[in-house]
Formats: structure tokens, C-alpha cells, sequence
């Protein structure tokens, strides 16, 4: 044990971890009209990119860049406020790497070419093993195991892969494999996804994250880059179906390590998915577990007080039940059940919050009404407002999703938003 231990720990110290993290996400409709994807807030107090970041750090992997692109501001000051806590003199780092026109005079056109406009970043690193991940997934996931299997199995590549459902399937880069899993088809976003062999409602999906060898990833970067006509340099469509005849490219089945089943894996791409993602882990056992000592989310995190729940002046009880409240939060003569409470919000007398995901510092006046909601972070809801109880008045004023989910921003309101927050 104590040897595989550290045979798994001299991998990831040879490895170089690069997060993507500048796609637009554009079906999170309003929360990225001014944030990237991995910027949105997930869980209370974190942000989705500390998703991937803590795997790494918690995996061993203290050498991570993230590559940003779009509408970047608030990733990147999370990033400088939250994660510069690693040893720069000990080799250790998370670095930022914006789209800079290092190489070409273009922005990064696919996730390759994001790569590959940084490759004599890489290259100065000296890495074994490049590991590159997506910033806007929320999982768990020991990266170790995936570099060992990558190792063992001598591949030139591994990619993470997990079973979805096969309604779901075509939103991803579907693959077949041999009974070794190497990987033997691989088809980014069929129309018509392949089920797994012996289980029709599944397939096995790629989880867009990929272990390279560096030697091998620098010639199929170099590779890609040549062909101008006919590659759009994305590591889905382009690169590893590009590879699979001619190179050894395996899959790593992402499963959970306590009970070896599917393990949780969620793109909350869209405001139902995120909506209800949050929502669940308030529940008595979610399967997300972030109480989990063994598996830390770092983050930014300001310092703030403790929650409080206050009998207002007319000793009105202010309580939330069923739900979770970050640092900073005041509820005073308002009532919440099974929400989600960022740092730093207020409730008001008379109110009532129900199945709602808040964000942090917004304000909710008295006597408002609010179901079914995601408010963005900043928003002053104004004293006797109702959201999520009449689905024509929402459909007004803010933006409905399919399952009935109201968003509001600050915009919807004709508020500014708090600059400098
Ligand atoms: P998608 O998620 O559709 O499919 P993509 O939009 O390219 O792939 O995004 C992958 C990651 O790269 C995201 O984190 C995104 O933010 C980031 N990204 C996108 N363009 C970028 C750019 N130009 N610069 C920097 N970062 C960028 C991929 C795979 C599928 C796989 C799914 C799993 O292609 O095969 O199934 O991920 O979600
Ligand atoms: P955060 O995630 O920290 O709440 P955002 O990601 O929402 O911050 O915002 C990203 C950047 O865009 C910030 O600089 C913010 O001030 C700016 N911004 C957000 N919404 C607006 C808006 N409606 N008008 C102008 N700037 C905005």
C-alpha cells in the first residue's frame, strides 16, 4: 500500500495540470452574460472552477494553469484572492494563462489551440504528463488513479469517461471500447449516440478530460496545428478521433471509490441543472458530500461572520429549515425552507424564500414572496415582490427556464451591478 502510494505521488508530482476554463457556457443564459461558466457560484460558498482545483491539490498535483478567455474578470480575481496559497518556491502553483496572443494573432480558437498557444509554458514546466481538465464540471475525482491506469497501461493518451444516458449522450463525445477499454470509436455529439454493448439506455461518455504523455501531446498539437482547412482544434472533435488509429488511446472509467458505482459527475450547464444541483445538497445524505474531511473544496472565501436568525422588533421569528446558509447572512422575521443561502444575505420581516438558490449579497425587503428562484448575486429585491408564483408575471420581468425555474439578475431589476463587490 505504502509503496503504490507513493509511486502514484511521484506521477502526479511529474504532472502538469491545465484547467480550460474559457468556453461562454451561453446556456446558463444571464449568470454568464458577465462571468465565465466556471466563475458561477456552486454550493454556498465556492465557485464551479474550485471544483476541479481541489481534485487537483487533493490529488497531489500542485503545478496547475487555468486558461481563460472569455469574460474573465471575476475568474480571474477569484483565482488571485483564492488560490495563490501555494509555494512558489517549492515549484508549486496556480497559474493564470489568458488568451495573450503568444503565438498567433488570434484569440484560442478550439480547447487545442488554447493548449497549444501555451506550449512553451508547458515546455518550460518539464512535465511527464499533462492532465488537462474542463473548469466548469462539479465532481470529485482522484486524478492519481487515472495517471496510474494511464502509466500501467503505457497509453499515449486516457481519456475520463462515464456512463449517461443515452437521451443525454448526444450533448457529448460518445466512444466505444474494447474489453481492455481502449478506446476503438470515438464520435463528438452524434445525433444518434451509441448505447453500451448489453445496456441499451447507456453510453459511455467522455468527460472531456484527458491524460496526455507531453511527448505525445507536443506532435499531435503540432500535428493539428498544420492543418488549417480542415481542423477546428478541439480536443473532442479533432484530436483524439484523430489519434485512435494510429495511437494508443484508452479510457478511464471515473467511478466512485467507496462503492465502485457511477460516481457524481454534473454539468450544471443550464439554470435547471444548476438550480436543482445546489438544491440537492441540502438534502440529509446528497451524493455530493461536501462535508467530507478527506476530499476538501478549497476557495476564496471572505472572513464574515456567523449566520443569524433573528426574532425581528415585533418578535417575529426569523428561521431557515431544510436548508443550507453561508457566513453572513441575517434572516430576521422571514422564513426559509429548503433554499440555498450565499454569504452575506438578508431577509426581511414578512417574507418567505422556498426552493430558492440566492447568491451572495442580495437583499430580499419585506413581505416578498419568492419560490422556485436562482436570484444572481447583488440584486435588491424590493419590499412585497412575488417571484415563482405567477408564471406569465415572471415571464415578464425575468427570465423563466423550461422546468419553471425563475433567474433574476440585476439587470432585470434596472439595478446596477455592485462593482468592487
Ligand atoms: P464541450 O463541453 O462541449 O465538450 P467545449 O465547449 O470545448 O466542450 O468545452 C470544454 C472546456 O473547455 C470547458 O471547460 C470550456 O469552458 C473550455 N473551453 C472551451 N473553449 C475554450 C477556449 N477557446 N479556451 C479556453 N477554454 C475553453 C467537451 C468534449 C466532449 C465531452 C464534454 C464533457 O469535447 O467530448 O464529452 O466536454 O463535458
Ligand atoms: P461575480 O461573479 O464576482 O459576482 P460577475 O462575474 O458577476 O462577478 O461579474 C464579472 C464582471 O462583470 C465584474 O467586473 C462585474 O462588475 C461586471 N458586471 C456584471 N454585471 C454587469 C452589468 N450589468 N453591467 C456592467 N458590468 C457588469
Amino acid at each position: 500500500m505504502h509503496t503504490a502510494k507513493r509511486y502514484v505521488s511521484r506521477l502526479t508530482r511529474q504532472t502538469l495540470a491545465l484547467v480550460l476554463a474559457g468556453g461562454r457556457g451561453s446556456r446558463l443564459h444571464d449568470l454568464t452574460k458577465w462571468r465565465a461558466k466556471p466563475a458561477v457560484p456552486f454550493g454556498g460558498k465556492f465557485r464551479i472552477i474550485d471544483f476541479p482545483l481541489s481534485n487537483c491539490i487533493n490529488s497531489g498535483i500542485n503545478q496547475v494553469g487555468v486558461l481563460t478567455q472569455y469574460k474573465s474578470h471575476s475568474l480571474i480575481r477569484h483565482i488571485q484572492r483564492g488560490w495563490g496559497f501555494l509555494r512558489g518556491e517549492l515549484g508549486d502553483f496556480v497559474e493564470l494563462l489568458p488568451a495573450q496572443q503568444r503565438i498567433e494573432t488570434s484569440w484560442y480558437e478550439g480547447t487545442a489551440d488554447a493548449v497549444m498557444q501555451n506550449l512553451d509554458i508547458i515546455r518550460s514546466h518539464q512535465p511527464m504528463y499533462v492532465l488537462i481538465l474542463a473548469g466548469d464540471h462539479v465532481y470529485k475525482m482522484d486524478y492519481g488513479t487515472m495517471l496510474a491506469a494511464h502509466v500501467e497501461q503505457e497509453a499515449d493518451v486516457t481519456v475520463g469517461c462515464i456512463e449517461v444516458p443515452l437521451e443525454d449522450a448526444s450533448a457529448f463525445g460518445v466512444m466505444s471500447v474494447d474489453d481492455q477499454y481502449r478506446i476503438t470509436e470515438f464520435d463528438e455529439k452524434p445525433a444518434s449516440p451509441r448505447p453500451m454493448p448489453g445496456n441499451p439506455d447507456r453510453a459511455l461518455a467522455s468527460m472531456g478530460i484527458y491524460v496526455f504523455s507531453t511527448r505525445v501531446l507536443f506532435d499531435e498539437l503540432t500535428r493539428d496545428h498544420g492543418l488549417t482547412d480542415t481542423s477546428s482544434h478541439d480536443f473532442g472533435k479533432d484530436i483524439i478521433p484523430s489519434m485512435i488509429r494510429r495511437l494508443r488511446v484508452m479510457a478511464f472509467p471515473f467511478r466512485d471509490p467507496v462503492n465502485n458505482r457511477v460516481a457524481y459527475w454534473r454539468d450544471v450547464g443550464t439554470i435547471d441543472a444548476l438550480w436543482q444541483a445546489n438544491l440537492e445538497l441540502i438534502g440529509v445524505s446528497p451524493e455530493l458530500n461536501l462535508y467530507d474531511p478527506d476530499w476538501p473544496i478549497w476557495t476564496y472565501q471572505e472572513q464574515l461572520p456567523p449566520a443569524k436568525f433573528v426574532f425581528d422588533d415585533e418578535q417575529r421569528r426569523g428561521m431557515a429549515v431544510d436548508s443550507m446558509v453561508a457566513g453572513g447572512c441575517i434572516v430576521s422575521g422571514a422564513r426559509v425552507r429548503h433554499s440555498l443561502l450565499f454569504s452575506q444575505v438578508r431577509v426581511h420581516s414578512y417574507s418567505t424564500v422556498a426552493d430558492s438558490v440566492i447568491f451572495p449579497d442580495v437583499e430580499i425587503g419585506r413581505n416578498c414572496d419568492i419560490r422556485r428562484a436562482v436570484i444572481d448575486r447583488g440584486c435588491r429585491i424590493p419590499a412585497g415582490t412575488r417571484i415563482g408564483c405567477d408564471p406569465e408575471a415572471d415571464r415578464k420581468n425575468y427570465h423563466v427556464s423550461p422546468k419553471g425555474v425563475v433567474l433574476v439578475t440585476p439587470e432585470m431589476l434596472n439595478q446596477d451591478y455592485p462593482h468592487g463587490l
